[in-house]
This record gives structure tokens, C-alpha cells and sequence, in this order.
């Protein structure tokens, strides 16, 4: 059977805020993992049109396409297209389960949540021609899931191919986030075997390592083992987790042994009636500038997540918020707006109330003001986004930011970090057009090598480290 899975590109891939390199970061995990449920007799054709030009004119039998909600009208589109030519057309995804009568139209078999069971069901299904139009995920376990099919990933065009999940979903419950209407029906955070992750580690090439779990640290039983196992394997990774777990026992010094050097953490707001709001109970009361200094006491650097426009929030959120992050030598700071995504309690409560201003879900991309604010106006909001963006990667922040790090070595690898990453587009553009990306891995791996406990020095060996590798060579890899 001939079978092409498909990760449409996000409208914004489109957009003049297009930074093309953002989109070429990580291979689509997803559809990689659902291939490995296919006879090794299948014809796979994998494609991501962030990194490939959609090849529309062939006749596969079964077509499987992956939707995000900014991504849903082209996904729509090619669905449409397939059809017509005949193939059985899936679709399934973050955006479909939240929307399935939306996507049922386009597609002739649609799958709520994770698809490792369902995919497995619908092929047992599809070969005994009884396929359903609806399969909903209820059985969740990651226990004896076939190896990923890496071999279908087209490593040159990515610069984190090595990117890993190990568990799936999150213990908390953020009213904004997209988990708990994802994972409904079924446990909603669960993890691999700790052996079965290893292996998964083991079969990677090189060094560098990046793990797209919500929250690496969730389960501190599994995180511990599994930093444990990977102790002798001499990695460098990054990962996202809360404040609370950073904060709580000694977790964050195992990942640090096991090769973490860099952490997505999300910090949201400084307002406890925001975090309230927003459910986002294991942020309250906790101590970030403690969390922050205990991961550069790693020498971790920080990824922090922000969110603007939640009710509290006013004029002087952006500045603060910006303030904070070059003070407390944040390296890179991801900052969204305010999004209800369809599906979460966020979107019921407000469109209870109202407030659901456009469903043009192409605009619902954390740039765009989608929904009635209250102490700040749209106009406010979305300038006051552009500036923080602007104003936190602008050369004198990034410079401040830099030495306000304790260790020589932090300083130059937060210079080089945040500047190659905000500041040579063109650079990027040039080894995306070239197939190079995948080059630049060693360099990521030198970037990410370790540093000394901060305040006590660093080695001369340290910092000629660094320094031997030019600025265009040091690399930066987050999620903004
Ligand atoms: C990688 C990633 C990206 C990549 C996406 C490209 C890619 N290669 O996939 C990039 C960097 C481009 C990106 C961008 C953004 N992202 Co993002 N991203 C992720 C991340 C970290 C990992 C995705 C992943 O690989 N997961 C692991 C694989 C195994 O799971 P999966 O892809 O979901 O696939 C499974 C199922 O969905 C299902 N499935 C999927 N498709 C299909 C199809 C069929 C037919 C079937 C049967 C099953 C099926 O089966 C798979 C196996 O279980 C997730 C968080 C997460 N942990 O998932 C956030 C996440 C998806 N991103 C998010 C956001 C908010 C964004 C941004 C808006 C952020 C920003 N401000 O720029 C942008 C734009 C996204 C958009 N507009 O929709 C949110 C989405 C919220 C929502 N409701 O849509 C998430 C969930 C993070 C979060 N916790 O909030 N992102
Ligand atoms: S901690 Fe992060 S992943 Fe978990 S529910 Fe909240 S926003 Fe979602």
C-alpha cells in the first residue's frame, strides 16, 4: 500500500514574521511515530512542508495528515484534494480532537488524541475494509510502541533532529493549554518505560539531544531513573519543566549530571490572581528568582515562557516582564499573547462570556489578539507584545542580560546563544537553502557543554572552548 503522511505548513510559516529557521528545528515526531504501526511492505512517503515542497500529484492509497490549529485550512485543502483523487483520506492531530465536526467533513476517518492505539486499530480495520469514521483514544500506555521510523526523516533539513518525547502530557491543568482537552477520555500524563526511553536515546547519533515532553520532570520516579541511565551516556540536552519541580528535591541536579543545559520554564506572569485565573496552581507562591538562580547555580540557561493579557494585566506588564527577564539573565524569553485555544476551559469561559472575537483560527498563533480584553486594549496588547520581543533581543539588553551571570563562561555562551539566535536570519537562511543545518549540530554541542558552578571562576580551557568557535558558529535552539 502506498502511504503518504503529511505535516502541512502553519499559516504563519507564510507571514511576514516568518523566521524561516524556526520551522526547520524539529522533524515531525508525530507522523514518524505512527508510521512505525505500517507494514514494512508499505511505500511511505513522509513530508513536512516547512522544510519540502508538497509533491500533490501522486496517487497514494492511504493519506494521514497531522493538524495544528494554523495549519487546519491548508490541512482542510489537501484533505480535499487527496480525496478527490481517490485516497482514503485521515486526519487527526491537537486541532481535530478539539474540533471534530469541523475536520469530519474533509476527512473519510478522523482520530481524537494520542494515535498510537487508534492508528494501530483503524490499519487492522482498514485491511479487513471495516474502517470507522471516528476512532477516539482511550487505551493510554507508551509500553512496547514500535521504534520510531527515524529513517524517514530528512536529517540535513532539520537542526535538532534528535528531538524525543518520552512521556506525553502533563500532571497539571493550565486553563489555557491545550492537555486536558487533548488527552480527555483517557489518562492524561503518562510516560515510557525508563528502558524503552534509553533505548530510544541510545539509537540516536551524536550528542545533542531534545526533549519535546510538556514537563521532562512530571513524574519525578521516571525523571530520576531516567537521569540516572543517562549519566554515563555523555549527552547534552534541553527540555521544558515548572517552577515547582525546579524547585522541589534534588531532580534538577540529576538532569544536570545527566547533561541538561538548558530549560523551557514556564513563568506565564507575575500575578497571583493572573495565575489563579489561569488555574496554574504550582506557580503560585513559588520563588522564581530562587528557581532561576538554582538552574544557573547549574549552569542551566533558561528559556522563560510569558503570557500577556490575562485580566490583571496593564500597561506596565510589558516592561516589567521584560525588566525581570534581562535582570535575572534569562537567555532567551518566549513571550505569547493570550490565546483561547478551542477546546480548553480558557475558550468555554470565554466564549461564554462572550468574548471570542474571530474564529479565523490562522489568527489563533499566540501573535494575534483573538478576544475582548479588559484592562488593556487590543491595540495596547499587541504592540506591547511586538515591543517586549524587540526590546528583550535588543543588542544593549542582550549584552546586560549576559553579564549578569556570575561565570565568564555563562556569560559568552548567553551572548553567543541569544545573539546567533535573534541576530543573523540571514545566516540561517543561507544553511536552510544550502541543506546545512544539520552541520551545525556540533557546534550546538559545544555551545551546550557544561559550565562550572557559577561564582567560582571559570577555567582558562573553558572559556578558549568558546571563544575557538566564531559567532556565526555559536548556536542557539528554542521555542520561540
Ligand atoms: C514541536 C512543536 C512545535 C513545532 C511544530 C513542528 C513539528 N515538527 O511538529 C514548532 C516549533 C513549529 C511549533 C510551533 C508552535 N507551537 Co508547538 N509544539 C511542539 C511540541 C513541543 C512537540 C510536538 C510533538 O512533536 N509532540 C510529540 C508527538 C509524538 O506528538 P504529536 O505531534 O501530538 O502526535 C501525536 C498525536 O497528536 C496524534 N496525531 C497527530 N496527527 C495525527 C494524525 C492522524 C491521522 C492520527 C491517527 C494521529 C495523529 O498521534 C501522534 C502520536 O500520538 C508541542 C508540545 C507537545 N509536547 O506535544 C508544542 C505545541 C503543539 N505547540 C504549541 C504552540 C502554542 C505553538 C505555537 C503557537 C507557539 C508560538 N508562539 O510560536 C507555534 C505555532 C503552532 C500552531 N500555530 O499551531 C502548543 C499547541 C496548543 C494548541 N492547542 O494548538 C503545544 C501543545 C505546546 C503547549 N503545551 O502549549 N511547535
Ligand atoms: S504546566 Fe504547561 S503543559 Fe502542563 S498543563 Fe500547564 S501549560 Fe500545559
Amino acid at each position: 500500500m502506498k502511504v503518504k503522511l503529511i505535516l502541512p505548513a502553519l499559516a504563519e510559516a507564510e507571514s511576514p514574521f516568518w523566521r524561516p529557521i524556526k520551522y526547520s528545528l524539529f522533524p515531525p515526531l508525530g507522523l514518524a511515530t505512527l508510521a512505525a504501526y505500517l507494514s514494512p511492505d508499505d511505500e511511505i512517503d513522509l513530508q513536512d512542508q516547512h522544510v519540502e515542497e508538497l509533491n500533490l500529484n501522486d496517487h497514494p492509497d492511504l493519506v494521514v495528515i497531522q493538524v495544528y490549529i494554523t495549519n487546519a485550512y491548508r490541512s482542510y485543502a489537501i484533505a480535499d484534494h487527496y480525496r478527490k483523487r481517490g485516497a482514503y483520506v485521515l486526519l487527526g492531530g491537537l486541532h481535530v480532537t478539539s474540533l471534530p465536526h469541523e475536520a469530519a467533513p474533509h476527512a473519510d476517518t478522523i482520530f481524537l488524541g494520542p494515535g498510537e492505539e487508534t492508528f494501530q486499530q483503524f490499519l487492522k480495520d482498514f485491511k479487513n475494509k471495516t474502517p470507522k469514521k471516528v476512532y477516539s483514544s482511550s487505551i493510554r500506555t507508551l509500553d512496547k510502541i514500535p521504534p520510531i521510523r527515524r529513517d524517514l526523516i530528512k536529517r540535513s533539513k532539520y537542526l535538532v533532529p534528535n528531538s524525543i518525547v518520552v512521556t506525553r502530557g502533563c500532571p497539571h491543568h493550565c486553563n489555557f493549554c491545550y492537555k486536558d482537552a487533548f488527552f480527555e477520555g483517557g489518562r492524561g500524563f503518562y510516560t515510557q518505560i525508563v528502558d524503552d526511553a534509553l533505548a530510544e536515546i541510545d539509537r540516536l547519533p551524536g550528542r545533542h539531544l531534545y526533549f519535546l515532553d510538556d514537563h521532562l520532570l512530571g513524574n519525578a520516579k521516571f525523571a530520576s531513573e531516567l537521569f540516572g541511565g543517562m549519566k554515563g551516556m555523555n549527552r547534552v540536552f534541553q527540555a521544558a519543566a515548572t517552577v515547582d519541580s525546579v524547585l522541589r528535591g534534588n531532580l534538577i541536579e540529576k538532569a544536570a549530571e545527566a547533561g541538561l543545559r538548558s530549560l523551557f520554564v514556564g513563568f506565564e506572569t507575575f500575578s497571583p490572581a493572573n495565575l489563579k485565573q489561569s488555574n496554574k496552581k504550582q506557580n503560585l507562591q513559588k520563588d522564581y528568582v530562587k528557581a532561576v538562580n538554582r538552574l544557573h547555580s547549574l549552569g542551566i540557561m533558561i528559556n522563560g515562557s510569558f503570557v500577556f493579557g490575562l485580566d490583571e494585566d496593564d500597561k506596565d506588564v510589558f516592561k516589567r516582564t521584560v525588566d525581570w527577564g534581562v535582570q535575572n539573565a534569562l537567555t532567551t524569553s518566549t513571550y505569547h499573547v493570550l490565546t483561547p485555544y478551542p477546546g480548553t476551559q480558557l475558550f468555554k469561559d470565554m466564549e461564554q462570556q462572550g468574548r471570542i472575537l474571530t474564529r479565523n483560527w490562522d489568527l489563533y498563533d499566540t501573535r494575534n489578539v483573538v478576544y475582548q480584553t479588559t484592562n488593556l486594549t487590543a491595540e495596547e496588547l499587541k504592540n506591547g507584545y511586538d515591543w517586549a520581543y524587540k526590546e528583550f533581543y535588543s543588542w544593549s539588553n542582550i549584552f546586560k542580560s549576559s553579564l549578569n551571570h556570575q561565570s565568564h563562561k555563562h556569560k559568552l555562551k548567553h551572548f553567543f546563544y541569544t545573539g546567533g539566535w535573534k541576530k543573523f536570519e540571514p545566516v540561517w537562511n543561507f544553511l536552510i537553502k544550502t541543506n546545512s543545518l544539520n552541520s551545525m549540530l556540533p557546534v550546538l554541542e559545544s555551545i551546550l557543554s557544561k559550565v562550572k558552578t557559577e561564582g567560582k571562576g571559570v577555567p582558562a580551557a573553558d572559556v578558549e572552548e568558546i571563544q575557538s568557535n566564531t559567532f556565526v558558529q555559536q548556536l542557539p535552539i528554542l521555542q520561540d
